[in-house]
């Protein structure tokens, strides 16, 4: 259409324009030319091809503003499309660039994709910290946009464990690994006080690695010891207050002797069976520890009985 308009200009000025200038100027001509133009216009071919070009061109023009106004159409079109555009729906399951980044056809948020239609998060600083150390906040793509998560991580952390060592996360949990527990050995028994501990990955001068003595300020208590002993500790307390006899720290206060002595006469033979306590008047012989008390030793015959040999014993203990 925008050859044939070319031409149309062109054509209109010549047909009007220059026949009333011939026939103005040239009076003398003009009838020749009337008659060249009356031949020219009497030229079956000719005219009808101007009328028809003309009516062509006529048309072309007539259709001229119509085809402007088509084209005008058209360049109201594309802005009918930005119009369609700019109205996106945010809900409606189809992301409509540019207004939306993501469109998950909900409107809840925190899902990727928001009830504006924009992820979740466009970065890690944009999700907020779980507060735990060994989880690292990223923002990961996820079905219909981009949303926060906290993925483990493997780094060094810290267990608050003052006790542990080579922290580090593992399943988004931090641990590290025991250190060995040491206690103080005041005595010198080799035992340690099972009251007071430290853990380091060495042993402390002065510590032990058990914690087995009972009473760390005596260093005649202690779990290996074997020797009876007459006197209660000098410096050891049983948790009762009372005094400390348990030297071997079995728990247990445990008597040497709890046999009862006896003489037995048969016959003429008089023999003591066995050595032990004399019993008490009420037929006890166990002696508290510490204490002096009556020992059959051993059995002698009178002229008519089996009599005990007596000495005074003190009751060992530990
Ligand atoms: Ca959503
Ligand atoms: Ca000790
Ligand atoms: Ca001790
Ligand atoms: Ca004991």
């Amino acid at each position: 259409m925008r050859m044939s308009r070319g031409w149309i200009v062109v054509a209109w000025p010549c047909l009007v324009a220059c026949g009333a200038v011939e026939a103005s100027d040239d009076d003398e001509d003009s009838d020749v030319e009337a008659s060249d133009d009356a031949d020219s216009a009497g030229d079956a071919d000719a005219g009808p091809e101007v009328d028809t070009a003309t009516d062509a061109d006529a048309g072309a023009d007539a259709d001229l503003p119509d085809e402007a106004a088509a084209e005008a159409g058209e360049d109201t079109d594309p802005d009918a499309d930005v119009a369609e555009a700019t109205t996106a729906e945010c809900g409606n399951g189809r992301v409509e660039a540019p207004d939306e980044e993501c469109d998950d056809g909900n409107a809840v948020s925190g899902d990727g994709c928001e009830d504006d239609c924009t992820f979740s998060c466009h970065e890690a600083a944009d999700c907020a910290d779980d507060g735990n150390q060994c989880t690292t906040e990223v923002c990961a793509a996820v079905t219909g946009g981009r949303a926060c998560g906290h993925d483990f991580n493997t780094l060094p952390c810290d267990d608050a464990d003052p006790c542990t060592t080579g922290d580090r996360c593992a399943a988004g949990a931090c641990a590290g690994s025991l250190l060995p527990s040491w206690y103080p050995d005041a005595d010198g028994d080799r035992y340690g006080d099972p009251e007071v501990s430290v853990c380091a990955a060495v042993a402390p001068s002065g510590y032990v690695g058990n914690a087995l003595d009972c009473c760390d300020l005596d260093n005649q208590v202690r779990p290996d010891q074997t020797a009876w002993f007459d006197a209660a500790s000098a410096t050891c307390t049983a948790a009762t207050g009372e005094a400390f006899w348990d030297y071997n720290c079995s728990g247990l206060v445990e008597p040497r002797d709890t046999v009862c002595g006896a003489c037995v006469s048969s016959g003429t033979a008089c023999t003591t069976a066995p050595s032990g306590w004399a019993p008490a008047a009420d037929g006890t012989c166990v002696v508290e520890c510490g204490a002096d008390a009556s020992w059959i030793s051993s059995c002698r015959r009178d002229a008519s009985s089996c009599l005990p040999n007596v000495m005074t014993v003190r009751q060992r203990c530990h």
